[in-house]
């Protein structure tokens, strides 16, 4: 017996180096271009001997019955077997064993689990080596089943297809919001084009879509007690959603574990409700930018903004309908509110208000009987209220932090980086990062927004620098890098709940739409989901890069018109 263990505890002893060693191993290969990726990357993918085996044409996936995660293998299984993705470099690792992998079984631990933030995404995803025939996944919920399958799907290539075997999968986010924002006020997109989104933050394991819909532009959803808004408010020419269209958005949304989270911008950014309701708004219809005026500088490219006029009692009967309709369209527990670039020149034209400011009354006292009527409104119905940052953090028009109430309050930044991020926590209360340094994807290459005349009047535009209103364009690593929690403490970065990159269209529309936002949102996508540093805490961009590249040709195969982001002279030549 003594000899045995002589003999053994070597062995054992090297072979645990090499599993502690091999633990990076999809790094090293991934380096030297090894074509299996799964992009975000997992947080533990431990692949001792990289090989593959066959996919059986039979091949299926069994789970538990549930509404969405059902219709979501049926469609994985369609798509793996006909994916048939070409990587760019062929694999150089396989196993020349024919037993195929005959199926995928989930199990799942809480299948009753509803789509919520914080709901747990972790699973585990075992393929057996050459002779197994089933894979094991075994998920938290429904919906860290989805992002398993998202995983599964990823490992298979080539026709016939062949799948990595021989490893095990554990995974599960950093963050649990990863959102993309899309504003269809300012130019239309159709049901088709927001499906088309949603699939594609599935596939990045993002699970928030945050739908910016009303605007100053257009007022694009149909309403069904307040139907003049969108009669009046939207660009007309059926660019409007109707509750049969929200509905197929959201239940595609829960198909793809991908949560609806509607925004109605209030009470800044409404014009487009004057069309309806002159007499709610302010400044409606006021010519932007007028010379030397105090907002001259602040906004986003605007036609007359206008604000909702908190003092008049019937911007609250139409407010009211409108909340109200548009939650109960929404099944998802957080309900945007806006409140961003409440600005002082546009209340200050109104004559009520002009009044009230006469008697001594402040302009954030405005903002505040505004609030103060709105907020419980939506927290009776169950919603926790999100507001942009401005609400508490603007210079000229905050609200007193007693109005929000840290239990049901999210501040979302988009203002000085890592600072406004700090100060938000520092109060208390729970932030979504959408940082416009780092992650506003608006920024193409149109110039200025709107026309010659109004440029004529603004102080100091001068067109034919040939700028852009809102540069500089955010590279994809740009946004990689970014870390949300920067200068955070421990405690402090429990509050931030992730993150969402931007894409306001003042100049973007459905021809750029997927062009702009991927794959750079695929950047964020895998820095909230496994971080953005190798095990060494240096930044792991550069390996990224080959990932990145073969992860953006697969979402081109599957109909997302991602942006190229090399030659493909880069992947032929791995450095
Ligand atoms: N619209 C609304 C916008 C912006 C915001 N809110 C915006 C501001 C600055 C830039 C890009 C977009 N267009 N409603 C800010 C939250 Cl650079």
């Amino acid at each position: 017996m003594k000899s045995h263990t002589f003999h053994f505890s070597p062995v054992v002893y090297i072979l645990f180096i090499l599993f502690l060693s091999n633990r990076n191993y999809i790094d090293i290969i991934s380096a030297a271009g090894y074509p299996i990726n799964v992009w975000p990357k997992p947080t533990t993918f431990e692949w001792t001997h990289p090989e593959s085996v066959p996919l059986a044409p039979s091949f299926t996936i069994t789970s538990p019955y549930h509404k969405y995660l059902t219709a979501a293998v049926n469609r994985y299984v369609r798509q793996i077997l006909k994916e048939h993705h070409t990587p760019l470099i062929t694999p150089s690792v396989d196993s020349p064993s024919t037993f195929p992998l005959k199926s995928l079984r989930i199990s799942v631990t809480d299948i009753s689990a509803p789509l919520t933030h914080g709901v747990s995404e972790s699973y585990n995803l075992t393929v057996p080596g050459a002779g197994g025939v089933t894979a094991v996944m075994t998920a938290a919920t429904p919906w860290a089943a989805m992002r398993g399958l998202e995983t599964f799907s990823q490992l298979v290539w080539g026709n016939p297809g062949r799948v990595g075997s021989g490893l095990f999968i554990s995974d599960a986010p950093l963050f649990g919001h990863r959102g993309v924002l899309l504003d269809t006020s300012r130019n239309f997109f159709s049901v088709d084009d927001i499906m088309r989104l949603i699939k594609g933050l599935s596939m990045n394991k993002m699970n928030v879509f945050h739908w910016h819909i009303t605007d100053s532009h257009s007022f694009p959803i149909v309403v069904p007690s307040e139907p003049m808004l969108s009669e009046k408010g939207s660009y007309g020419g059926g660019m409007v959603y109707t509750p049969e269209d929200v509905k197929r958005v959201v239940e595609f949304g829960f198909e793809h574990g991908v949560r609806v989270l509607p925004e109605i911008d209030m009470p800044g950014h409404t014009g487009s409700w004057a069309e309806a309701y002159p007499e709610i708004v302010a400044c409606a219809k006021m010519f932007w930018w007028p010379a030397g005026s105090e907002w001259a500088d602040r906004l986003a490219s605007e036609p007359g903004a206008g604000q909702l006029n908190p003092l008049n009692p019937k911007t609250y009967e139409v407010l009211k309908n409108v909340i109200r309709d548009v939650i109960a369209m929404f099944p998802e527990p957080f309900f945007h509110a806006g409140a961003d670039e409440v600005i002082p020149g546009c209340w200050k034209v109104d004559k009520t208000i002009q009044t009230f400011l006469a008697n001594n009354g402040t302009l954030s006292q405005v903002l505040e009987i505004f609030i103060n009527t709105t907020y419980p409104y939506i927290v009776s119905q169950n919603r926790t209220v999100v507001y942009w940052e401005d609400v508490m953090l603007d210079d000229t028009i905050k609200v007193d932090p007693t109005f929000l109430p840290k239990e049901t309050t999210i501040l979302q930044t988009w203002n000085n980086g890592p600072n406004n991020t700090k100060r938000i926590v520092n109060a208390g209360y729970w932030t979504i990062v959408s940082s416009s340094d780092f992650y506003y994807l608006d920024c193409g290459h149109g110039g200025f927004v709107g026309n010659d005349s109004q440029y004529a009047q603004k102080p100091g535009t001068d067109q034919g620098k040939g700028g852009s209103w809102c540069a500089p364009f955010k590279t994809w690593q740009t946004i990689y890098n970014y870390d949300i929690t920067y200068g955070l403490s421990k405690e402090q970065a429990k509050l931030v709940l992730g993150g969402e990159v931007a894409l306001w269209t003042e100049q973007a529309d459905a021809t750029v739409l997927d062009s702009r936002v991927w794959p750079r949102a695929s950047a964020m996508a895998e820095a909230l989901w496994s971080g953005n540093v190798d095990e060494s805490g240096m930044k792991r961009y550069a390996e990224a890069t080959d990932r990145l590249i073969e992860w953006r040709q697969r979402m081109v195969n599957r109909g997302i018109g991602a942006e190229a982001i090399q030659p493909l002279w880069c992947i032929r030549n791995p450095t």
